[in-house]
């Protein structure tokens, strides 16, 4: 008789996870990821004037609101047909990249890092799940250190948004065409500096700490595999003369089935699905600039909130191991197939905040002082437009109809519902659940691996749902038995 684990909320994520997993014989042989909150961010954008969308959506989360506001302006530069200017293109990506660095850095030292390294015994260190710390005292000591440092750090990240972007987390520069702010040599300056410091931090700190974990923990090399078929949009834009979707990027679109070759992207094979999640049938199998979001409560075997993303029918995971794996950046491809773990999945993120670091200094010379910075455009009647990037989690789409001038029909695909939406109408699990199937519990009373898979992935349930029903009271519970 297989014993019922639930974890509920998972914490040191951001929102609201339950994950229940059923344990035969000490391995996870089932697995059920539920977002337990509403999102229903997009039914604010209708009606109104589309140019309110690259401000509205950022609302739907604090830690990655740059995401949303550029798939957002992607989708209205698509539907209005213009592109930003080479500065318009650069001072984005330097907002976004400056975004992406506080949230990598946020989320390794200030919630998965707790797994490992063990803190003083007060909070924010505990409660904790206790028996299984690793670390020699010197290293420990040393990356409960970084903890505090890395605050410092996320903080040099907001100022370098900030003198591009306004202010953080919802930022004011990003519109459609390009951006407000334009270039001089104080603000290349003020960035550079900073810049520098958050550069040497990731070197010197970040990356040694996640290789010194690494070292004692190698059994999660080959913990939380999950379902191995890799998903990236693209993100960083490199050049000008092509829609967004086409355009070079820094890091390039693409899908790649475990060793498989890579394959290229075609947005048209995205769909959605709802079979197991509380929205009406209605609402899914369809392309997702054709969403409507109907939510049903108390559909029968439904589970979460989250929606099913597939892409040609398959689940795919999104994110920094799904970036790095379709680029085949070597350090992460020597990983072969350790790769698809807990422990590749950091490895993978920090890697890649190491290169964002670097080509952000490039990008900030390339910026050409008293040259425009953005396009102007008129709204037009009738439009349709789709804007995808790559957040900080994982590949991020808008899809933006407009009619009679205002906002008809916005649909979010975020990359917590492509890693950890419910099961399909085939019965394929989501990436998370195929990534908790199959693992050792030893002991039901601390499954502290589960929760290590989970935060491998850095979900984030703000963006993927929103809003609380009214008739759900309970919001944290946690039950083992
Ligand atoms: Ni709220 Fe987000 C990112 C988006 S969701 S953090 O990155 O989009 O996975």
């Amino acid at each position: 008789m297989p014993q019922k684990v639930i974890v509920d909320p998972v914490t040191r994520i951001e929102g609201h996870l339950k994950i229940e997993v059923e344990v035969e014989g000490n391995k996870v042989v089932d697995a059920r990821t539920s977002g337990t909150l509403f999102r229903g961010l997009e039914l604010i954008m209708r009606g109104r004037d589309p140019r309110d969308a690259q401000q509205i959506m950022q609302r739907i989360c604090g830690v990655c609101p740059v995401a949303h506001a550029t798939a957002g302006t992607l989708a209205l530069d698509s539907a209005f047909g213009i592109e930003p200017p080479k500065n318009g293109r650069i001072i984005r990506n330097l907002i976004f990249g400056s975004n992406f660095l506080q949230s990598h850095i946020l989320h390794f030292f200030h919630l998965a890092a707790l797994d490992f390294v063990k803190g003083p015994d007060v909070p924010p260190f505990t409660p904790r799940p206790e028996g299984d710390f690793r670390l020699p005292d010197a290293v420990n000591k040393v990356a409960v250190d970084a903890y505090i440092e890395a605050l410092n750090m996320r903080r040099k990240c907001h100022e370098m948004l900030a003198i591009w972007g306004g202010k953080v987390p919802h930022i004011q520069a990003v519109v459609p065409g390009g951006v407000t702010e334009k270039p001089d040599a104080q603000k290349i300056a003020d960035f550079l500096s900073r810049l520098n410091e958050v550069s040497a931090f990731i070197d010197n700190t970040y990356i040694p700490i996640v290789k010194a974990v690494a070292g004692v923990y190698p059994d999660l090399w080959e913990v939380g595999a999950g379902c191995k078929n890799m998903l990236a949009y693209g993100g960083f834009p490199m050049e000008e003369g092509k829609d967004h979707v086409k355009k070079k990027k820094f890091f390039p679109s693409g899908i790649r089935y475990g060793n498989g070759t890579g394959i290229a992207f075609d947005p048209a094979k995205i769909t959605e699905e709802v079979a197991y999640s509380w929205y009406a049938d209605d609402t899914g199998g369809t392309t997702p600039n054709m969403a409507v979001v109907s939510p049903e409560p108390r559909k029968k075997d439904a589970y979460s909130w989250l929606k099913s993303p597939r892409y040609n029918g398959q689940p795919m995971e999104v994110g920094p191991l799904a970036r790095m794996w379709v680029m085949e950046q070597s350090d992460v491809k020597a990983l072969g197939d350790k790769a698809f773990s807990v422990l590749g999945r950091h490895f993978a993120r920090a890697i890649e905040a190491k290169m964002v670091a670097e080509e952000m200094k490039k990008w900030l010379l390339e910026l050409e002082i008293g040259q425009p910075v953005c396009t102007p455009h008129e709204i037009p009647n009738e439009a349709q437009g789709m804007g995808l990037c790559e957040a900080e989690r994982g590949a991020l789409g808008h899809w933006h109809k407009i009619g009679h001038g205002r906002t008809d029909v916005l649909n979010a695909v975020v990359p917590t519902t492509w890693n950890a939406g419910p099961r399909d109408g085939e019965g394929q699990l989501g990436p998370m659940e195929q990534a908790l199937v199959g693992t050792v519990v030893a002991d039901v009373n601390n499954p502290v691996n589960l929760v290590r898979i989970v935060r491998s992935m850095d979900p984030c349930f703000g963006c993927a749902i929103h809003i609380m029903t009214p008739d759900k009271k309970v919001i944290a519970q946690y039950t083992i038995d």
